[in-house]
């Protein structure tokens, strides 16, 4: 009987965390469990399949363990080439066990393709824009999370091998999973000197003494053996370099920014996606979703690199605001001045480097595993740094283990196990377990994918939509035409960010006027219409350069001798190209 029961508890495991693979993967994609890293691929395959007219799958590159990553590129051909249209980057998955952004991404892709031809606003923003999207980075990563038994915040690095401990040798002591169950928790011992107790209120859970008080309890740390015999336990594991400290702007070495790596793109994978990436001059929004903590940060990264121009903020601050409120809790907030400081990450490069404007997403809540009534809500905290307190802030373990009591019936914590371990003798082994903490427990996946893949597209919908006009063609003299054009973009991204325009990244937009009979004489951008005021270009007036804003208008005039057929074009690089052809009569 008793044994019956143990099974049958296996399986209910592995159905809240991960079902078995081998289930074939069909689109329309279902979102109540996690992606397998094969599954994720496998995923992309299908819908590639499903929809071949409106995708690219391409493989970017290879993992440092040598695992394809992948990149779908979402367009439509017939309404032009990717580098024709604005274009919108999204990634997940750099930290190896920070799972959702894959999920999220295919999501995302899931729901473009699926919604294209069916839904109006869904087919007009596929045919408008283009989709990069790379649902996992970190591939080594999210392969060893979810296959190897790990807690809910290990295998975050990339596979280099480093030596963390500087005693020769590498990745020489890694956790391990002493009683087998795949998950690293934790390891208690009874101590009379231990700085814990039990809990009067929850047995499984441990609080601390008081001065003066007698202990019950020393935590030892992670699930684990001394592998290598040097006395101490799990001390140098997988890698670490932090795959979103690799990135090759404002990179600073390992003893200022831990994790960084030998030089910048010492990841083969990183380097490969930044290949991939920097071809794409087309993208001017770029998302990377992490977790965890419920956060819609901007750069900068670092106080130091300076503030982003205001007009830069204001569309930051539009977007940002709005993501708040279709995932009500998460907040809208700057990297360094909310968080922390970062040098290298992924982000600050596509900002700094791509000129787009980059946001990373902390995606997940603590708070969103509550068990609380309305008439137990604690009043929101005052703080300097709102993100780390997010991050902080949580709940307390009383609380958790009542929602793994009674929405997870138990599958979120592991109770504490006698064990008898070579170094430390008779030990307890119990705890959280690695589906746990920083991930939405599955039925609340949905929720969480389809929230975010909704700020996704609120952002790709804002992307510039260029408008050419010839507003205005009027005869001035013999032969002498005056030709007014107008550019104008509904949408809150302009056609280059003002950081990139201020650190002159790549060439402005350009307007050309021409005509086999026409000569522009002058040309120049006309600030007031009404009263004729001009800033004419000294030389070439029949280029200009030029920027669309958003929510804007940019208007040129120009005085053009002779007749005949003219012909304006535009060309930018967010902006798309427009054409539109005039008669001088
Ligand atoms: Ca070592
Ligand atoms: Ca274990
Ligand atoms: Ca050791
Ligand atoms: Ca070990
Ligand atoms: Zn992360």
């Amino acid at each position: 009987m008793k044994k019956v029961a143990g099974v049958a508890l296996l399986t209910l495991l592995s159905a809240w965390t991960l079902v078995a693979a081998g289930d074939e993967i069909t689109v329309p994609l279902r979102f109540d469990r996690y992606y397998l890293p094969v599954e994720i691929n496998d995923a992309l395959k299908a819908l590639h399949k499903a929809y071949p007219e409106l995708t690219v799958l391409e493989e970017v590159g290879r993992s440092d363990e040598g695992r394809s990553l992948y990149a779908m590129t979402v367009n439509n051909p017939k309404t032009g080439a990717p580098l024709e249209k604005p274009g919108i980057y999204v990634d997940g998955n750099i930290h190896g066990n920070e799972i959702q952004g894959g999920d999220i991404s295919l999501y995302l892709l899931d729901y473009l393709l699926g919604g294209y031809g069916h839904n109006k606003e869904i087919t007009e923003l596929v045919d408008r824009i283009c989709f990069y999207v790379v649902p996992v980075v970190n591939v080594d990563g999210r392969y060893h999370f979810m296959t190897d038994p790990n807690t809910a915040s290990s295998n975050r690095s990339l596979r280099i091998p480093t030596d963390d401990d500087r005693d020769g040798l590498v990745d020489e002591d890694f956790p391990d999973d002493i009683d087998g169950d795949g998950n690293i928790c934790q390891m208690r011992k009874k101590d009379p000197f231990g700085r814990l107790k039990t809990d009067s209120e929850d047995a499984r859970l441990m609080i601390p003494v008081k001065p003066g008080e007698k202990g019950e309890w020393s935590l030892l740390g992670h699930e684990g053996l001394d592998n290598d015999g040097d006395g101490r336990v799990n001390e140098d594991s997988e890698g670490y370099v932090d795959p979103n400290r690799n990135w090759g702007f404002d990179w600073a070495p390992p003893y200022v920014q831990q994790g960084s790596g030998e030089y910048p793109f010492s990841g083969t994978g990183m380097k490969a996606l930044a290949e991939w990436i920097m071809i794409k001059s087309n993208i001017c929004v770029g998302w990377s979703f992490h977790n965890y903590g419920g956060m819609y940060l901007r750069g900068p990264s670092r106080k130091g690199l300076g503030e982003f121009p205001p007009q830069d903020i204001s569309v930051y601050d539009f977007i940002g605001r709005q993501a708040e409120r279709i995932t009500p809790g998460y907040r809208y907030l700057i990297g360094w001045k909310d968080l922390y400081t970062t040098y290298g990450d992924s982000v600050e490069w596509l900002t700094q480097i791509m000129g787009a404007y980059g946001y990373v997403a902390e995606v997940f809540q603590a708070q969103a595993e509550t068990f609380r009534g309305n008439a137990e809500k604690p009043a929101p905290p005052e703080e300097e740094r709102p993100g780390m307190a997010m991050l902080e802030e949580g709940i307390t373990d009383r609380e958790r283990i009542r929602f793994n009591d009674h929405l997870a019936q138990g599958e979120l914590f592991k109770p504490w196990t006698p064990f008898k371990h070579p170094t430390y003798g008779d030990i307890e082994i119990g705890g959280w377990v690695k589906m746990s903490s920083r991930l939405s427990a599955p039925f609340m996946i949905k929720d969480l994918v389809h929230r975010n893949a909704m700020v996704v597209i609120f952002s790709a919908k804002h992307l510039p939509e260029v408008e050419l006009e010839v507003t205005e063609i009027k005869a001035v003299g013999k032969n002498l035409f005056r030709v007014r054009t107008r550019l104008a973009n509904p949408r809150a991204v302009p056609t280059m960010s003002y950081l990139a325009q201020k650190v002159k990244l790549y060439p402005k937009d350009m307007l050309k006027v021409s005509g086999a009979g026409a000569k522009v004489v002058a040309g120049g951008l006309l600030t007031d219409p009404y009263r004729d005021q001009v800033t004419y270009k000294k030389n070439n007036p029949e280029t200009q350069f030029l920027v669309v804003p958003g929510f804007g208008k940019v208007e040129h005039q120009f005085l053009i001798e002779g007749k005949g057929e003219l012909e304006v074009s535009y060309e930018s690089r967010h902006g798309g190209k427009r054409t539109k052809t005039a008669v001088l009569e």
